[in-house]
């Protein structure tokens, strides 16, 4: 057990220093350990990670360089690093019951990146050389170089839309991946705005992409990975899961069988921080098949491994191991459910009509508003989300007409369900008491609003009462 009044010595300290070199750094970190604890966070992607996590990210494992991997450095004296990226990659190993971990990619954006690099050089790279006759890139002819990079660009990916919850690094413009390859998507049933298995396997039959993405960052419900392996194999795609969201939920064993990607994916990325409440950072999980060329990530893609967070992924990891961490994950998903049934008896619409994992994605256009207008004045109210779109959203990407709301910050300060139904009605109340401001022309605008003070201030005492009951890292004097 970590010494608790210790820790509380231990961050005073560390702020008194960095106070004596930067005043404003030392102040801008205390006024955040304010802001999270005075504000309700149901941002679905974010988390509280633990005193060890954080106190392990802040050493001198940072200034190690150690490109390659475990016992391949291109640097000398590496021993260290060699040992902390080892125990986190056995740690991920054993608790996702996975062939290969690989532990360096800084975030969910690079793990991904990493991951279509290397099943490009397993599918398409590794095949060239072969017909080549060559047994690296550097021994390629200029010709031959030309049609392997003509061949890179050729590929197709197959991933979720992004208005039926899936995310921009899975073959989006904005995102490189985007740029990479030709993309196509699949949505959710119009009717359901469920997952459609059945349109997905037609799309993928007739496509015939090199990867199938499956995984989401705004789909409140789970999937079958079973189903969409049997669909990717049938077409000879590489099946791919990112699980950045839902990580925790898998690591808790509250996803298990179809539902666990682990044993139906070739590659399955993740971040560390999000539901598995770890450092920020990225991770991916692969059958053996992939390691050599996932290991190529740094330098191919990745910068230098960050030793520190590394050190901080193994602590998590091995938090994660615990039955107090499965208890965690279940309460998770219990409370998800509290809120949706706390929205549904209140007359709200939920995206899918509910959920079954860490998210609940409300529409607001029943309010007459927009995300942007719901969230900003949530905002106000001292409730923090984040607008998301809703499946074929009347107002775009930018406005938006959804509010994504999770439960794995909330539940890690130890909410239960009468505190997450007790937020569904504080946010419908705000959502009531808010009035978007026409235009100059009298439309009613997209962005503007105003919400009725006395109910902003209702709701942040309403809340109040409750993070004072559920402290923030109640053992740290700051
Ligand atoms: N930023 C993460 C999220 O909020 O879902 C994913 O990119």
């Amino acid at each position: 057990m970590t010494d608790m009044s210790a820790a509380s010595q231990i961050y005073q300290s560390a702020l008194s220093i960095i106070e004596g070199v930067e005043p404003r750094i030392a102040a801008a970190t205390r006024q955040e350990l304010a802001d999270q604890r005075g504000s309700l966070k149901l941002i679905a992607s974010e988390n509280y990670a633990s005193l060890p996590v954080l106190m392990t990210m802040g050493t001198w494992l940072s200034d190690k360089y150690a490109e390659g991997t475990v016992g391949h450095r291109f640097y000398a004296g590496c021993q260290n690093i060699d040992t902390v990226e080892a125990v986190a990659a056995e740690h991920a190993r054993e608790l996702f019951g996975a062939e290969y971990a690989y532990v360096q990619p800084h975030s969910g954006i690079d793990a991904n990146l990493t991951a279509y690099w290397a099943i490009l050089a397993h599918r398409v790279e590794t095949p060239a050389l072969a017909e080549f006759g060559v047994k690296q890139v550097n021994d390629l002819s200029e010709a031959d170089w030309e049609t392997l990079r003509k061949r890179f660009g050729e590929q197709r990916m197959l991933g979720m839309s992004l208005d039926a919850g899936g995310h921009l690094t899975h073959g989006f413009r904005p995102n490189i991946s985007g740029k990479m390859f030709h993309q196509r998507s699949y949505g959710t049933d119009p009717t359901t705005q469920l997952l459609d298995y059945d349109a997905l396997a037609a799309q993928a039959r007739e496509f015939k992409p090199l990867i199938i993405v499956a995984g989401y960052s705004a789909y409140p419900r789970r999937i079958n990975f079973a189903k969409v392996a049997e669909i990717a194999h049938e077409v000879g795609a590489t099946f791919m899961v990112d699980m950045a969201h839902f990580a925790g939920l898998v690591a808790g064993k509250v996803f298990t069988g179809d539902e666990d990607p682990v044993p139906h994916a070739d590659v399955v990325t993740t971040t560390t921080h999000k539901s598995l409440r770890g450092p920020r950072g990225g991770m991916i999980l692969a059958k053996q098949e992939y390691a050599a060329d996932i290991d190529r990530g740094c330098p191919l893609v990745l910068g230098g491994p960050l030793g520190h967070v590394i050190a901080a992924k193994a602590v998590a990891l091995a938090e994660a191991r615990t039955q107090a961490f499965r208890d965690y994950a279940q309460h998770v998903a219990d409370n998800a459910h509290s809120l949706a049934e706390g929205f549904l008896r209140r007359g709200a619409n939920l995206v899918t009509g509910g959920t079954d994992n860490h998210l609940v994605l409300l529409d607001v256009t029943s309010f007459g508003l927009t995300g942007r207008q719901a969230e900003s004045a949530l905002l106000d109210a001292g409730i923090v989300t984040n607008r998301n779109a809703v499946p074929a959203d009347p107002n775009g990407a930018w406005y938006t007409s959804g509010i994504r709301l999770g439960t794995p910050a909330l539940t890690t300060r130890g909410f239960g369900a009468d505190e997450f139904d007790r937020v569904a009605g504080l946010i419908v109340d705000v959502l009531n008491a808010t009035t978007p401001t026409a235009t100059a022309t009298g439309a009613p605008g997209r962005a503007k609003y105003t919400l009725a003070a006395e109910v902003a201030d209702r709701t942040k005492a309403a809340s109040a009462e409750m993070l004072d009951r559920f402290p923030l890292y109640p053992s740290l004097q700051l």
